[in-house]
C-alpha cells in the first residue's frame, strides 16, 4: 500500500509523480498508479531533495545584542562579544536557542545541520546542551556537532583536554582554528592535534581554516598535508578559508594541485564572511570570500553554510539556505546559467558530500522520502525568486505547510514569477 503520491511536480525539466511508502521513495516517473495513497497535487512546485546546512553555529545562535552588538562587525569583535556572552550560559539557555533555530530550519526545509560548538569552555555547557538537543529533535532534524576550539587549541587554558572530552562526550566532528592560535607555530602544531583526535576517536575532521584576509594564512596546506598523509580525504573539511581570496596566483594555482590530490570538502559561507572581511580594507575592498567558483571548477566539492543566525557575527539571518546561495552567486560571481544551478546543489547535493550522508540523500527510489516542494520550476528559479518553499516532507510524512501567497495591484491578482 502507498502512503503518499505528489502529484505533476518539477524534476530535472519533467513533470512526474512521486510515490512514498514505508518512509521511502518507492517510484518516481509519469501518471504513477498509486491506490489508496493520500494524493498531494504538486502541480507548479520543484521537487527538491531537503536543504542541508553545512555549517552553522547553533550554540551562539539567537544572542545578538547580548550582552552588546558587535560595533565594528569584525571576526575579533564577534569572538570578544561571545566570551562575554558565555559567562552566562546554561543548559536551557542553550537547548532553547538551538531548538528554536533547528525549527526554523526544518520549516524551511532544512533537514540535516552541521553545528559547530564552542569547546573552550571550562564547563562544556553548550556542548553538553546540544548533545541533548541533537538527541531530542532526532526524528525532525539530523544533527552534526562539530567540537570547535573558539578560543584555540593551544592558546586556551586545557584546550586540548577540552577538545578530547567534547568528543568523548559524543561530539561527532573534530575541529579547529588554527589561524586564532598565537603564532604560526602554534597554528601549525593545533592541525596535527585535531587530526591526532580525529584518529584516535574514529572522526571526521571540520577545521575554521584562514578566516582572515591575511595573504600569509597558510594553515589549508596543513590541513591537505594531513589529509594526505593519514588518507582521511573525503572525511576532511576546510571551513571559510577566506585567506585564499587574497592570496598570491601564483602561491593558489600550486596550492590548488595539492587540493585536489587532498580531495578535501570546503564550506564557504558568503553571507558572513562578505560582512566580516575586508574590514581593514579602505578601497578597493576585498570580498574576503574563498575562491568558490575556482574551487568547483577544479572538480572540489564545496558547500554554503549560514554560519550564524543573530548572533554577535551577524545579526541578520533567518536559516532558510536559498539565502547564503543567492549570496554566493553574487559573491563569487556565479552568474552563468550552470553556476547559478551549482551554488543550488552546494545548499543539497555537495553539502550531503561534506557531511558525509550522500549515499542516503537524493531524490531516487529506495532512498528516505526526505524532500522539499519550492514554489519555482527549476534550481535557477528558485534562487532567483528566493521561491517560497511550501512543503517539507521527513521520512514520507509532511511536517511543514507554507500556503501560496497571492499578490494583487490595482485591484487585479498579478503574476510576479515570469520564470526563464
Ligand atoms: N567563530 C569564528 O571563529 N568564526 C565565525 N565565522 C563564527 C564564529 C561565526
Ligand atoms: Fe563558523
Amino acid at each position: 500500500m502507498a502512503d503518499l503520491v505528489l502529484r505533476g511536480g518539477y524534476l530535472d525539466g519533467e513533470t512526474v509523480d512521486l510515490l512514498i511508502q514505508g518512509g521511502q521513495i518507492a517510484a518516481i516517473g509519469p501518471q504513477l498508479e498509486a491506490a489508496g495513497a493520500t494524493e498531494i497535487d504538486a502541480r507548479g512546485l520543484l521537487l527538491s531533495p531537503p536543504f542541508i546546512e553545512s555549517h552553522i553555529h547553533l550554540d551562539t545562535t539567537l544572542t545578538a545584542g547580548e550582552p552588546k552588538w558587535n560595533e565594528s562587525g569584525t571576526l575579533f569583535e564577534g569572538i570578544e562579544t561571545w566570551a562575554a556572552r558565555k559567562k552566562s550560559l546554561s543548559r536551557e539557555d542553550v537547548m532553547r536557542r538551538a531548538t528554536t533555530l533547528l525549527r526554523w530550519q526544518a520549516a524551511q526545509g532544512v533537514l540535516h545541520v552541521r553545528s559547530h560548538v564552542d569547546t573552550t569552555d571550562p564547563e562544556l555547557t553548550a556542548v553538553r546542551a546540544l548533545l541533548e538537543v541533537r538527541e531530542k529533535m532526532r526524528d525532525l532534524v539530523e544533527v552534526q556537532l562539530v567540537a570547535f576550539p573558539q578560543e584555540g587549541i593551544l592558546s586556551f587554558p586545557k584546550g586540548a583536554e577540552l577538545l578530547e572530552e567534547a568528543l568523548r562526550l559524543g561530539v561527532d566532528v573534530v575541529g579547529g582554528i588554527p589561524h586564532y592560535e598565537l603564532t604560526r607555530d602554534m597554528g601549525a602544531q593545533s592541525v596535527a592535534i585535531s587530526f591526532q583526535l580525529a584518529e584516535k576517536y574514529s572522526r571526521p575532521v571540520d577545521i575554521h581554516c584562514d578566516e582572515t584576509d591575511d595573504p600569509q594564512s597558510r594553515f589549508l596546506e596543513v590541513v591537505a598535508a594531513e589529509a594526505i598523509r593519514t588518507g582521511m580525504g573525503e572525511m576532511v573539511t576546510a571551513s571559510h578559508t577566506t585567506a585564499m581570496g587574497s592570496y598570491d596566483d601564483a602561491y593558489a594555482f600550486k596550492l590548488m594541485g595539492f587540493l585536489r590530490r587532498a580531495r578535501i570538502n570546503f564550506v564557504a559561507n558568503p553571507l558572513i564572511n562578505i560582512t566580516l572581511q575586508g574590514r581593514m580594507d579602505t578601497y578597493p575592498k576585498r570580498r574576503g570570500l574563498t575562491r568558490v567558483k575556482e574551487l568547483w571548477q577544479n572538480g572540489l566539492n564545496v558547500s554554503l553554510g549560514y554560519d550564524d543566525v543573530m548572533d554577535p557575527w551577524y545579526s541578520l539571518g533567518t536559516g532558510n539556505m536559498l539565502q547564503p546561495a543567492h549570496m554566493a552567486v553574487h559573491v563569487a560571481q556565479m552568474t552563468g546559467r550552470a553556476e547559478v544551478v551549482a551554488c543550488y546543489d552546494m545548499v543539497t547535493t555537495h553539502a550531503a558530500r561534506t557531511l558525509g550522508i550522500a549515499d542516503r540523500y537524493g531524490l531516487a527510489v529506495g532512498r528516505p522520502a526526505d524532500l522539499v516542494l519550492l514554489e519555482a520550476k527549476d534550481k535557477w528559479n528558485a534562487i532567483r525568486r528566493l521561491a517560497p518553499i511550501r512543503m517539507v516532507i521527513r521520512g514520507g510524512r509532511v511536517v511543514a505547510e507554507t500556503t501560496a501567497s497571492r499578490t494583487t495591484l490595482l485591484g487585479e491578482p498579478i503574476d510576479l514569477s515570469a520564470e526563464r
